[in-house]
């Protein structure tokens, strides 16, 4: 009875040990995520004005007769696509998020209206989340559609739940969850030292 009761009374201390330890984890995690990482870039870095265009500036689709070349581009989130007429016919067009005759995605997201005519006539839209975006003219939707694909830092489209979840935010909640489950084993602990017949 003597040694059963000292070796429960070893594993409580362990299981104390381990929660403080956890705790200590946690804390360290989150003063990590509060400071900015001291690696990361300054803004505005040298970089990004020493050589060639500001990325905004390749984020462009042109309206060439009835079509939208390209009909598909990658940006990051955050970035502008702007659409211009390049060669105008006839007819206006637009650009229209979503799937032709769709009326849960038609324009939900952006819409230009049936209004770019004119060589120069053009439509922008920043795009702030990541995913895949599809458009379409209204005019012409056999011949003018297409896909933007937006990727955040990482490079995900952020196609599947917590993709654009920090770093940062995931090591906290696993802290959270490694303190949670100690306690957890900790009050069972308890529980069986105050109900030994169980
Ligand atoms: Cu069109």
């Amino acid at each position: 009875m003597t040694s059963e009761r000292q070796s429960s009374h070893r594993r409580s201390l362990a299981l104390a040990g381990l929660a403080a330890t956890a705790l200590v984890v946690l804390l360290a995690t989150a003063a990590l995520a509060d400071s900015p990482a001291p690696g990361s870039p300054a803004p505005g870095s040298p970089q990004a004005g020493a050589s060639g265009p500001p990325s905004g500036g390749s984020n462009a689709i042109s309206i060439v007769q009835k079509t939208f070349q390209p009909s598909t581009l990658t940006v990051h989130v955050g970035d502008t696509v702007t659409w211009t007429v390049t060669e105008a016919i006839s007819d206006p067009h637009s650009v229209t998020s979503g799937t032709y005759k769709d009326a849960a995605s038609s324009g939900k997201d952006f819409d230009s209206g049936v209004k770019l005519k004119n060589n120069g006539d053009s439509f922008s839209h920043t795009f702030d989340a990541a995913g895949t975006f599809a458009f379409f003219c209204a005019v012409h939707p056999d011949t003018m559609s297409g896909t933007i694909t937006v990727v955040d830092a990482s490079g995900s489209a952020g196609g599947e739940a917590g993709g654009g979840i920090p770093v940062e935010s995931k090591l906290l909640a696993a802290g959270i969850l490694v303190v949670v489950l100690v306690l957890l084993f900790g009050w069972a602990s308890v529980y069986r030292r105050m109900n030994p017949g169980h």
